[in-house]
């Protein structure tokens, strides 16, 4: 039983047009919720929330249109991205990035992402999931794949801390183990801003932790110093 229960859970899905956002919003909300795009032109223009409800507990997921079609200024990105942290109470609880795992991950889409992840802030990085989509395009072993993908999608799954659900196709009855794999998942998301402060201050607490222990043989060297020169015998003759 999940320890959600009762509670929503806020997914938003972000990603590039045709990597399968608004198709997986449905999968999750198992329903056709989302309008799915046809051709190459981007049918989810504006950012849209939906929910329903899965195993007793609320489902919100909130589709998004791609950045880099939708918005032109740098201002309008940033306010496109605040909208979607939201709040402390609202801020989704799970970051889906939609990845097309049979096409190669582009230096464009790895741009877009770094500028979520700039605006948002390094918090994004506890709420991330990475969501392979087309899965039913792959036929080798993701797992084996991964090992060899570029370096822009290992800096992604990286600030993900290696969590990643693959998703099958929009008719897959696999799908629904999916689903199941990322509320567990997001279930386990680190809780606290506790991890925010160690990754933020990981390095400084390293450094004074060093500071600490350089300080304590310091202070043992010296100790054993004076404790050497008190049992030395003096250096002059006694009369
Ligand atoms: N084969 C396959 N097609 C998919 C998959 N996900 C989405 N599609 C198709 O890709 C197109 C774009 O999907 P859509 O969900 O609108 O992508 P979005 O632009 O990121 O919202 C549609 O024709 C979908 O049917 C998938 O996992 N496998
Ligand atoms: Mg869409």
């Amino acid at each position: 039983m999940s320890s959600n229960q009762g509670h929503s859970t806020r997914i938003l899905i972000i990603g590039k047009t045709g990597n399968g956002k608004s198709s997986l919003g449905n999968i999750i909300l198992r329903q056709k919720m989302f309008a799915v795009g046809t051709g190459m032109a981007c049918t989810t223009v504006s950012t849209a929330t939906r929910s329903s409800a899965r195993n007793g507990r609320i489902i919100e997921v909130t589709d998004t249109p791609d950045l880099s079609n939708q918005y032109h200024t740098v201002s309008e990105i940033q306010a496109e991205v605040k909208k979607w942290k939201g709040d402390p109470e609202t801020t989704p609880d799970a970051v889906l990035l939609a990845v097309r795992c049979d096409v190669r991950y582009t230096a464009e889409e790895f741009a877009i992402y770094q500028q979520v992840k700039e605006i948002w802030g390094r918090d994004l990085c506890r709420r991330l999931v990475v969501a392979f989509t087309f899965g039913d395009r792959q036929d080798r072993d993701l797992g084996e794949e991964l090992g060899t993908v570029c370096r822009e999608l290992n800096s992604v799954l990286n600030d993900a801390s290696g969590r990643y659900v693959l998703f099958h196709g929009p008719t897959s009855s696999r799908n629904e183990e999916a689903v199941e794999l990322l509320l567990k998942t997001i279930d386990n998301l680190p809780q606290t801003t506790l991890w925010v402060i160690w990754k933020g201050c990981g390095d400084v607490l390293l450094f004074i932790w060093y500071l600490i222990l350089w300080m304590l043989q310091a202070v043992y060297q010296c100790f054993r110093g004076l404790i050497g020169g008190w049992n030395r015998k003096p250096p002059y003759r006694p009369l």
